[in-house]
């Protein structure tokens, strides 16, 4: 049998390899959660066929998705396998002959994409030696030791030790207003959802010291943030050259590195990271956590010591410089957010009151975050904020425009042809992480509301970057069977090794053509989300930068969470290692069903069983239980044949914020 198997794979593999009109995932799909791809394809029906056996495992008629997609120009099909739950390779062909690359369903597929996402941070650390241990091929010595000297335009002059941080994008630069919505993602991932983003098993130096690796990570970022504070609290903007460097290693690139002037903007920004670090780092190192606070209480001296915006009219680039500006004239957002984190580290009366006197001007949530504009990651830390002091009426109203966007971002994904929250005039530099940043908004608006049409669409972001898009691409290097090879970044354009560094994201489509690449390529008749090319020239489609990877890293966390549930390591007549929700059986039923789940912890415990708008049906268990296995049923007298939700929640408390487990199966009744 294994001889036959083997030949099988060989005339299969190449031959499927060719044909890829079958937009997937390409880094798979989670046992338990939904499964669709798209095609242009108006074929009659789709096989998914398992590539160890060649067998069918599962088959279904196309829906129709949409005609001329605004963001692609195609007419697009789509199919659901769904309820094929069986751990597996497959690919899909269509009746028409047309099929997809080879793609697995298991329950850890976004462990790898993670991990890679997460390190990919490491990869960007400077002033230090990646070493073979650590980085593997990628492995290189020191860099950027000099750093750096005061610019003429701060009015000082010399050396100040600023070395440390990470690379900011494709470049060697380091700027603070970049840093700021970076650290503030992937910290707000570790505040949201602990047990999904504390393992210390990456492989960078700090693996295996008992502290999460996510925010070992995150602290060599922020121990060099706090080399960029001047005496008065300020933050100074960035250090870069005064032009870009060429397409070099960075243990090449000498030349004198300036800091640039004290800014406003990053000093908000500092003040928030710094105050959220110094709640989230306390368990494991309290003299940290304590420097990380006084910090930013210096740096909030400095912005309520100049309430407009330092330098005036924002920061520009001095004469003779020209790296990035990120040019920000509104810095109303910054100082809500650090207001925001000093409020909820601190419960201090000052912040809250400044909080509730200044909101109302920088507005409630009302699209994705940019280093630009952070005002959701101070509405969100206020939305779930612990302080008892904390306004009721202003949680109500976040919470509100959270939900109203969410339903905004429905609409949006309805329209487009493979269910992204873009719309078709906003493919624009850097678009990949706008769609992750509404997926975190989406998954946000879940934990609210337990609407699943939001998590449903959160993770149609996460496909669309994955490969279910019309360059049947994954945007990530490293994951994926047809990925990003020639990103601008320029350790992979330099090192000599053909794959790229893994785990970083490129900005993906620019309809707005904003570099000769594009230009030489596209024209402003090409649909919007087809202007992306995979050269290491086009800055505006295939760069990457730390403030893409941050939402990436978000909501592949989420989502690799969704799927930790593994049932092989749980022993017998012992606590179970592992919350898990099981298949209701029978299904199909009619009119009772048995759902069963085992519990890992004690915790306040929920089963819900909605209907397909997320309208709650019934509430089958509500209150404490102890670790264990339990079995309840459902009768669906009195309901209406179709398909139903069960969500199996677990909290530390009853309406805690700390979720241990949340999982969602389907189920059908059929009368
Ligand atoms: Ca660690
Ligand atoms: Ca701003
Ligand atoms: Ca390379």
């Amino acid at each position: 049998m294994k001889v036959f198997l083997k030949y099988l794979l060989i005339i299969i593999l190449p031959f499927e390899f060719l044909k890829a009109d079958v937009f997937i995932n390409q880094a798979g799909y989670l046992s338990n959660l939904t499964k669709i791809f798209y095609t242009e394809s108006s074929a009659d029906s789709f096989y998914v066929i398992d590539v160890s056996t060649g067998n069918v495992a599962f088959r279904d008629g196309l829906f129709f998705s949409v005609s001329n997609d605004p963001a692609t120009g195609l007419t697009l099909y789509g199919g659901e396998f769904s309820s094929l739950e069986t751990n597996g390779s497959y690919f899909i062909r269509l009746s028409n002959g047309d099929s997809s690359f080879v793609f697995t369903i298991s329950n850890n597929v976004f462990e790898d994409p993670y991990k890679k996402a997460l390190k990919g941070y490491y990869f960007q650390r400077c002033g230090t030696a990646l070493l073979q241990d650590n980085a593997g091929i990628y492995f290189h010595s020191t860099c950027h030791t000099g750093d750096g000297y005061y610019h003429s335009s701060t009015g000082q002059s010399g050396f100040r030790l600023t070395t440390g941080g990470w690379h900011d994008a494709g470049d060697y630069g380091k700027y603070v207003v970049n840093a700021g919505i970076s650290v503030g993602t992937l910290l707000l991932a570790y505040e949201n959802f602990p047990e999904r983003f504390n393992k210390d098993n990456l492989n960078i130096p700090e693996s295996e010291n008992g502290i999460p690796d996510l925010l070992d990570e995150v602290r060599y970022e922020i121990e060099w943030l706090l080399e960029m504070q001047n005496s008065n609290g300020g933050i100074y903007f960035k250090i870069t050259k005064e032009q870009f460097e060429s397409f070099i290693m960075p243990q090449n690139d000498s030349g004198t590195r300036y800091i640039y002037t004290v800014s406003s903007t990053a000093t908000g920004n500092f003040a928030a990271i710094m105050a959220k670090a110094a709640r989230l780092y306390q368990p494991f190192d309290a003299t940290f956590a304590n420097q990380c606070l006084t910090a930013a209480a210096l740096a909030w001296n400095f912005l309520t010591a100049n309430p407009t915006i330092v330098p005036v009219g924002g920061f520009v680039n001095p004469g003779g410089t020209f790296t990035g500006e990120y040019g920000d004239t509104n810095d109303s957002d910054e100082r809500l957010w650090a207001a925001a984190e000093l409020f909820e580290t601190t419960g201090l009366t000052e912040y809250n009151n400044y909080i509730i006197a200044n909101y109302a001007s920088v507005g409630t949530i009302s699209g994705a975050m940019s280093w630009q504009n952070v005002k959701n990651l101070a509405l969100i830390t206020y939305l779930y904020s612990l302080q008892s002091t904390a306004s009721q009426t202003l949680k109500n109203l976040i919470k509100n425009s959270l939900i109203s966007y969410c339903n905004t971002l429905l609409n949006r994904a309805s329209s487009n042809g493979f269910g992204v929250t873009i719309n078709s005039g906003e493919y624009y530099w850097g678009c990949n992480s706008d769609a992750l940043n509404k997926a975190l908004l989406l998954i946000n608006g879940y934990r609210q509301t337990n609407n699943l049409a939001y998590y449903e669409t959160a993770l149609m972001q996460l496909n669309y970057i994955l490969g279910t898009n019309a360059h049947n691409f994954s945007f990530i290097t490293g994951v994926g069977t047809n990925s990003v090879m020639h990103p601008h970044h320029r350790p992979s354009a330099s090192d000599g090794i053909v794959n790229p560094v893994p785990g970083l994201l490129a900005g993906g489509p620019d309809q707005y053509l904003d570099d000769p690449v594009l230009q030489s390529h596209f024209t402003s008749s090409t649909p919007p989300a087809l202007c992306y090319i995979d050269d290491v020239g086009s800055y505006a489609s295939n760069e990457i930068a730390i403030n893409w990877n941050a939402p990436l890293v978000y909501v592949l966390g989420f989502f690799n969470g969704e799927g930790l549930t593994d049932i092989d390591e749980q022993g017998f007549n012992s606590v179970p290692k592992n919350f898990n929700l099981e298949q209701n059986y029978p299904n199909p039923f009619n009119p009772d069903t048995k759902i069963s789940w085992q519990s890992s912890v004690g915790s306040w415990q929920s089963l819900t069983v909605y209907d397909v708008l997320g309208n709650e049906v019934s509430k089958l268990v509500n209150e404490y239980r102890a670790a264990g296995v339990y079995e309840t049923d459902f009768i669906a007298e009195g309901l209406s044949s179709g398909i139903y939700f069960y969500t199996l929640k677990a909290n530390n408390s009853k309406e805690g914020s700390e979720k241990f487990f949340v999982q969602t199966k389907k189920m059908l009744f059929l009368k």
